[in-house]
Parts: structure tokens; sequence; C-alpha cells
């Protein structure tokens, strides 16, 4: 049997990521596993591996490798077990060029690499709606400039990794939802 098939889904911080993945969701049935919402329920069940991430993610850095690798690999393994044929989306990994390569090595390759392009200005305009509701730790101004930073020097030579190899699906993520996620789906040829 071959191994899952796996699509990372990668973009700034309030791209969009998780709401474009919710609509592959919905309308394919794909499993979605989002790297971030791993790591705050990691935090939540009160764990020691939890302990020391909130921190990390308050500061709008990256998180341990090992931590992040260790829980999607638990989360594709029984995806995988239960349903072998489903699109696997790992949204907000990889996240930089250590992850990349330690999954692929590890685990296995990606079918698809899947990108959202946005401005600064924009990502930083949804992130502050997003935090009148959201109850995040990383929801705020100070942490949000720091989690573009840590996009531009951490995240984004990922993406001029899988661009030399050919194997970048970029979406421009600055327009409404359906269209995006239109493009999305021409993108990765499943429309
Ligand atoms: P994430 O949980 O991945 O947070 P995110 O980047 O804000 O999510 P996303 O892009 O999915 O935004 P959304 O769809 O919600 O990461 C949080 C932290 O976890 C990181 O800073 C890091 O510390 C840690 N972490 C996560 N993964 C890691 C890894 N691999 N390694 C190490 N550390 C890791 O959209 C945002 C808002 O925009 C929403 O309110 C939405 O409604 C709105 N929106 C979406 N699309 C829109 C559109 N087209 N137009 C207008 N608004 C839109």
């Amino acid at each position: 049997m071959s191994g899952p098939k796996i699509c990372f889904v990668i973009g700034g911080p309030g791209s969009g990521k998780g709401t474009q993945c919710e609509m592959l969701v919905q309308k394919f049935g794909v499993a979605h596993f989002s790297s971030g919402d791993l790591l705050r329920a990691e935090v939540a069940s009160g764990s020691e591996r939890g302990q020391n991430l909130s921190a990390t993610m308050a500061e709008g850095k990256l998180v341990s490798m090992d931590v992040v690798i260790q829980l999607l690999r638990e989360a594709v393994d029984k995806s995988f077990a239960e349903h072998p044929d489903k699109i696997i989306l790992l949204d907000g990994f990889p996240r930089e060029i250590e992850q990349a390569t330690k999954f692929e090595e590890k685990i296995c390759a990606a079918t698809y690499v899947l990108s959202f392009e946005c401005s600064q200005e924009e990502m930083t305009k949804r992130l502050l709606s997003r935090a009148l509701t959201s109850g995040r730790v990383d929801d705020n101004i100070e942490t949000i400039k720091k989690r573009l930073v840590t996009f531009e020097t951490a995240t984004a030579p990922v993406l001029e990794h899988y661009k030399a190899a050919g194997r970048l699906v970029n979406v421009s993520a600055e327009a409404d939802k359906q269209t995006i996620f239109d493009n999305t789906c021409k993108g990765l040829g499943l429309c």
C-alpha cells in the first residue's frame, strides 16, 4: 500500500490557511490538521510536553521542531490508519526548512505544497479583527509584528525551496474567500 497523501499548507499569520482548509474539508472530505491547533490543544491538556509551548507562541516564535513533528506524526498515522485514501492537509507546516526536510525524510514526501500569499498589511488587519473574539495569546499587535518577522526569516526560505524544486502551488490570498478557494482547487487540480 502507498503512504499518506500529504498537502503542506504554508502562509503568513492570518493569510487564511485555516479558513481555506476548512472549505477544502467541507467540499472534498479531506483530513485537516493545523499545527497551531494541535499545539494549543497540547497546552490546554496540561501535559508536560505542553508546558513551555504557550510562552513561545505568545512570543511569536516557533516552538521546538521535535514537538511539532511528533504531534503531526501521531495525527497523520491515526488518520492514515482510519482513512488511507484521504488527502491530509497539514495547515501551518512546515514553517522552517528543517521541518520540511525532517518530515519528508522521516515520515513521507508531500504530494502537494500549497502556499497562500498575502501582504503584511492585510494579514495584520485580519488578525486584529480576529483578536476581538479569538482570545488567543498571539493575536495582539506586538506579537503579530513578531510573527510576521518569523514568517519572513524562517518560513519564506521554505517557499523558495519548493519553488526552486517546481513543487509549489502559489495562490494569492487577497480576495474574497470563495475566489481564493476556486483558485486553490484549480491549483491543486481538484476541479
Ligand atoms: P497558527 O495557528 O497557524 O495561526 P495563523 O497563522 O494565525 O492561522 P491562519 O493563517 O490559519 O489564519 P486564519 O485562516 O484563521 O499559528 C500560531 C502559532 O503556533 C505560531 O505563531 C507558532 O508559535 C506556533 N506554530 C504553529 N505551527 C508551527 C510549526 N509548524 N512550527 C513551530 N511553531 C508553530 O485567518 C485569520 C483571519 O482572517 C480569520 O479571522 C479569518 O476569518 C480571516 N480571513 C481569512 N480569509 C480571509 C479573506 N479572504 N478575507 C478576509 N478575511 C479573511
